[in-house]
């Protein structure tokens, strides 16, 4: 058997490859297998959050500094292979955020699209627009991009949600651009539910365009309406191998993913269920809403129980058991892969 050993370069190589780089050039050869590989091999690692950790470290920088001081406190989800980076997986940003009684995070605005997951929510509320929504747990918020929001909370307990931006995509394509408003709040210009009776009951108004372009103009799906829907489903049909019972959220407008960049939908898995193993090229952040998962990931396996956040990055092999009667959320960047047609998957 013949053995290669790695080496560098020859002398020669490095002397013309030492020659070239002033004048700003590289020989791709040297480069070529990490440009163009085989397959993905994510920079990234599956990891899982905890909820009462990550509650109780936010209630302290409750205490250290206000919403006002902090534009939004946030506990940003690092993920582990690249600290500092502010990304749970390769393209989304993702962190817990904390209002506390009375406290507003002032009007602004950016590129990114948002969207929010409510772990407590206590009737705390998100405007979008100059319209307010009130959020509750497992509820699904969206701020479009470029539209103004602001969040706050009136009554006398905390609002708890995790955040997840397409930042890195828009930054990755330098075209972030952001502004602040000089009202702190937006004025209310429409009732809340406005939005939802516009557009979400199954109708839409003659010669109205979508207020948000490509992004729906439904900015809360309510925990319960989907829930109660994925119940249904999840009574009525067989169960997917590898999905589980999944429903997608869209769109009303096109039936496409709620966001440009960003795909998100809800899963149930009965106690006892075990999903046969997939890898799919989209990096997913999972909120955990109900009960308990066993989670395999490449080399990695936790357990995640309720507000639990996990990360599977592209291209990993995983599988998941419920340990309980379970119900998550996920959401990823297959929105975008799917427009830039890149996204695959494989099933075993
Ligand atoms: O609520 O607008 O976690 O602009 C990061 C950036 C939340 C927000 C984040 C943001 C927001």
């Amino acid at each position: 058997m013949q053995t290669t050993i790695a080496a560098g370069p020859s002398k020669e190589r490095q002397a013309f490859y030492d020659k070239i780089a002033p004048k700003h050039l590289s020989p791709l050869w040297e480069a070529l297998k990490g440009l163009v590989p085989v397959e993905p091999r994510s920079k990234f690692t599956p990891h899982v959050w905890r909820f009462d950790e990550c509650r109780a470290l936010l209630m302290e920088a409750g205490a250290l500094l206000t919403a006002e001081e902090a534009e939004r406190r946030v506990l940003v989800f690092e993920n582990p292979s690249m600290p500092g980076g502010s990304r749970i997986t390769a393209t989304m940003y993702s962190g817990m955020q904390l209002i506390l009684p009375g406290e507003i995070a002032a009007a602004h605005r950016h590129t990114a699209s948002a969207l929010r997951l409510v772990l407590e929510g206590n009737m705390g509320y998100t405007a979008v627009a100059g319209e307010r929504t009130l959020m509750e747990r497992g509820d699904f918020v969206i701020t479009p991009n470029w539209a103004w929001h602001d969040h706050g909370q009136e009554n006398d307990k905390p609002v708890i949600w995790i955040d997840g931006l397409d930042l890195h995509i828009i930054n990755f394509f330098e075209t972030a651009f952001s502004e602040h408003s000089n009202d702190k709040m937006q004025l209310q210009a429409r009732q809340i539910g406005e939005s939802q009776a516009r557009w979400g009951s199954n109708m839409r108004p003659f010669n109205t365009p979508s207020p948000f372009g490509a992004t729906t103009p439904i900015f809360n799906y309510k925990y319960k309406a989907s829930r109660e829907a994925l119940m249904a489903v999840a009574a009525s049909e067989s169960i997917d191998p590898h999905l589980g019972y999944a429903l997608r959220y869209v769109n009303p407008l096109d039936g496409g993913w709620p966001m440009p960049l960003i795909a998100a939908w809800l899963t149930h898995l009965p106690k006892g269920f075990e999903s046969r193993e997939l890898r799919c090229t989209d990096g997913q952040t999972i909120v955990m809403l109900e009960g308990e998962l066993h989670v395999e990931a490449g080399d990695k396996s936790f357990t995640a129980g309720e507000g639990d956040v996990v990360a599977l990055p592209s291209w990993v092999w995983r599988k998941v058991r419920a340990s309980k009667d379970a119900v998550f959320f996920t959401f990823s960047d297959r929105s975008a892969q799917e427009k830039l047609a890149i996204y695959r998957e494989e099933r075993r």
